[in-house]
This record gives structure tokens, C-alpha cells and sequence, in this order.
């Protein structure tokens, strides 16, 4: 018997996104949490974009290199948000992390519990500002001029400079 094909393993951008409790330790132990991770752009503080009116966000994107399929990687996704305590009651509303899959390289799917490309990803400019930090082919300055809400950058992961 010849053995199971190996998957091939993908470049994958995922962002984060904090704006309650310690927003900072939240993003900390998700990018923690994730396998495969290569890279984290630098930490940015955004102006909420959509939903009620909120506190301001921290917005990082990761970096991974894996083999995980893509239901499987919302799967791990969603469990780091449950750890992190997320609630889900408001609609785009406060939240202690979420993670949104942005991009895997060669993924095209449109599912009713998985859409990738993120379907919103180029209308915001807290996931494209990070993003380009990563992959300056995948965004372009029209894309970023184009996009809503006001990003502020703060620095490292491990060392930023003072969130307001
Ligand atoms: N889902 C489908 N496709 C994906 C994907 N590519 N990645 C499904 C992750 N999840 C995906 O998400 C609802 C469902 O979407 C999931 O169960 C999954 O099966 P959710 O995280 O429960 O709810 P949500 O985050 O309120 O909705 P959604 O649609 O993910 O909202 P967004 O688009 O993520 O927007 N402003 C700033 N400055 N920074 C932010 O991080 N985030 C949002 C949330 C709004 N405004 C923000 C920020
Ligand atoms: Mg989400």
C-alpha cells in the first residue's frame, strides 16, 4: 500500500485583534498559542471599524507555515479564543481576542463556517498596515490609502511603545 499523500504545507496570514482586559497579554499568549508560526508584524493600536461604539484595538497579524487545513486551523482558532474568555454577544462588538484567518496561499472557499480570502480584508487598514509589514506584495498603497478606520504603530510584539 503506498502512503498517504503529505499536505503540503501553505503560507497562512491570520489576524489579531484585541480591545478588552490586557490587550497586549491577550495577543501575546494567542500568537503563543498558534503552531507553525514564522513571523509577527509589528503591534498596531486602530480605531474600531464597524459595530457600536468601543474602546480602541491592538491589531497584530502572524505569520504561519503549515500543513494544518484550513477547518482545522478556524478549529485552533477558536479554541484560543475560548481560552482567551471570548464572548460572543454583540456583533463586532468588544472582545478579549479574536482571530480571523486572512489569507493561505492557493486557498480559494467560500463555506458557511469558513471564508478565505477574509472577506473583509482589504477594506481595513487594521489588517492591511500589519499585513504589509509581513508581505509588502500582497497589499498595495492604493489598497491601504483606500481603507477605513486610523492605525497608530506601537512597535514589537515584545516591546511596544506605550498604548493610549
Ligand atoms: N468565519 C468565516 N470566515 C472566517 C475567516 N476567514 N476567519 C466564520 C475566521 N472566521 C471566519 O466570527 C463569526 C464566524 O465567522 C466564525 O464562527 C467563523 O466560522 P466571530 O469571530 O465569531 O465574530 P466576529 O468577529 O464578530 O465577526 P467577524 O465577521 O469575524 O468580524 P470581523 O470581520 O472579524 O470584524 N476594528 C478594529 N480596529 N480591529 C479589529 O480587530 N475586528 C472586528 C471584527 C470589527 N472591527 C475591528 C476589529
Ligand atoms: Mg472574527
Amino acid at each position: 500500500m503506498s502512503p498517504a499523500p503529505r499536505a503540503s504545507v501553505r503560507r497562512c496570514f491570520i489576524s489579531i485583534g484585541s480591545n478588552l482586559g490586557d490587550r497586549l497579554q491577550y495577543l501575546r499568549d494567542a500568537v503563543e498559542m498558534l503552531p507553525d508560526v514564522i513571523a509577527v508584524s509589528p503591534v498596531y493600536e486602530t480605531d474600531p471599524v464597524g459595530g457600536p461604539e468601543q474602546a480602541m484595538f491592538l491589531n497584530i497579524v502572524v505569520e504561519l507555515r503549515t500543513a494544518i487545513a484550513p477547518l482545522d486551523l478556524l478549529g485552533i482558532c477558536h479554541r484560543i479564543e475560548t481560552a482567551a474568555d471570548r464572548v460572543r454577544d454583540i456583533h463586532w462588538g468588544p472582545r478579549t481576542i479574536d482571530l480571523d484567518i486572512i489569507w493561505i496561499d492557493g486557498v480559494e472557499m467560500d463555506t458557511a463556517r469558513l471564508t478565505v480570502p477574509h472577506p473583509r480584508w482589504k477594506e481595513r487598514r487594521f489588517v492591511l498596515a500589519p499585513l504589509r509589514d509581513l508581505d509588502s506584495y500582497l497589499v498595495s498603497d492604493d489598497d491601504l490609502a483606500a481603507a477605513d478606520g486610523r492605525v497608530r504603530l506601537l512597535g514589537p510584539l515584545d516591546q511596544p511603545s506605550s498604548p493610549i
